[in-house]
């Protein structure tokens, strides 16, 4: 990513007036804590809704998402368990708006009555999300993965942030000890990245449809009745890997400090861990092969040490990825996943059991 994108525009009523909703009331905010798009509530007579504009430096075909959310939207019609938010056309009929200055936006439903969460606050909260995840693999489960294109083409392809890592890493120093402590880090690991794409590779686990992004704030909650409603921010659905999805979820989910927490320590919490792989595993149960459930460890190892990687990377790139609010944030973030690598790996044979215990297998 290089280009700065384009401003904001000033008037945001102008862009919703693209769309057949009526006059927005009152102010167009803000809205979330994504990184990457810009995303706005709006309010007309006929609804509430999200405006969001895709971020074009990380999409490279947002129009590629717009046709996988419409695929989505529509294998999800009159299937129960999951909500999908629908998207408000454009007046000529798109589900997109494009910009004279080559913006793309969208509108979409808010789903009413939902909260997102910053943190997971009981075991029942964390049932709700592993069902959620376990719904989405469920529903998709029929959606041939090769019908969705790629909006984010290798996005979850740990071998490639390595290998970028090592670029990087090859055209400096390191500039001070937490950079190297992250480094030695990743040294000692350099074996086990390409292992869920070895297992791809060689026929062991299948492609199928995956989320690609189902952290704790990527869930809706009903606000009164606490239960898991929708999976949103659906850019990164694409043929993947089921293991990336719960291994993101959990390294999200399992961090009861956050992406910000204490560096090297934050733990990975297992007290959250077992009710949201026991969830899953409810749904996913009678159709997920052995192999990819012999494989769940490995996601949940690797998806931490990959986003640990991103962060690292960015950093050392001068931070042109994720959006920052001060210089060191990036690689004060890769300690907190690294620290969560390192607490997983110091549990595999706990995680492994309460794994099996969730697909009734023997231990
Ligand atoms: C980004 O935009 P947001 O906040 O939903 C990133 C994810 C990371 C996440 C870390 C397209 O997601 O992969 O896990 O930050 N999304 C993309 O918070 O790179
Ligand atoms: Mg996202």
């Amino acid at each position: 990513m290089s280009e700065t994108p384009n401003p904001i525009p000033p008037d945001l009523k102008a862009i919703v007036a693209g769309f057949a909703v009526g006059a927005p009331q009152g102010t167009i905010a803000p809205l979330g804590r994504g990184l990457i798009n810009d995303t706005f509530a709006v309010t007309t007579a006929a609804g509430c809704y999200v405006l969001q504009r895709v971020n074009q430096q990380v999409f490279p075909d947002p129009e590629r998402i717009m046709a996988n959310l419409a695929l989505l939207a529509a294998h999800a019609a009159g299937r129960a368990g999951l909500r999908v938010p629908a998207l408000i056309p454009a007046r000529d009929g798109r589900t997109f708006l494009r910009t004279p200055a080559g913006d793309l936006w969208r509108l979409m439903e808010l789903i009413p009555d939902a909260v997102t969460l910053d943190r997971l606050g009981s075991v029942e909260q964390a049932r709700q999300v592993g069902l959620a995840l376990g719904r989405f693999h469920r529903l998709t489960r029929d959606l041939e993965p090769t019908r969705l294109g790629f909006t984010l083409p290798g996005f979850h392809r740990t071998p490639d942030y390595l290998a970028r890592h090592l670029d990087l890493r090859a055209a400096l120093t390191p500039r001070d000890a937490a950079e190297s402590a992250c480094m030695a880090f990743i040294d000692e690991r350099v074996g086990m990245v390409g292992v869920l794409e070895q297992a791809l590779a060689g026929g062991l686990i299948p492609l199928r449809i995956t989320h690609g992004d189902p952290k704790i704030d990527n869930i809706l909650f009903h606000e009164a009745a606490g239960h898991a409603l929708a999976l949103i921010d659906l850019d990164t659905v694409q043929p993947g890997l089921i293991q990336h999805d719960l291994g993101d979820c959990l390294r999200s989910c399992c961090n009861r400090q956050g992406e910000s927490g204490e560096g090297w320590r934050v733990r990975f919490d297992l007290e959250f861990c077992a009710p949201i792989v026991s969830a899953y595993a409810d749904e996913t149960r009678d159709f997920l092969a052995s192999a990819e459930v012999e494989m769940l460890y490995d996601g949940i190892r690797l998806m931490p040490f990959e986003l640990g990687l991103r962060f690292l990377n960015d950093h050392l790139d001068g931070d042109r990825y994720f959006r920052v609010t001060h210089r060191g944030q990036n690689l004060h973030k890769a300690t907190v996943q690294f620290a969560l690598v390192a607490d997983i790996e110091a549990r595999e044979s706990d995680i492994r059991t309460l794994i099996d215990r969730a697909y009734c297998r023997a231990g």
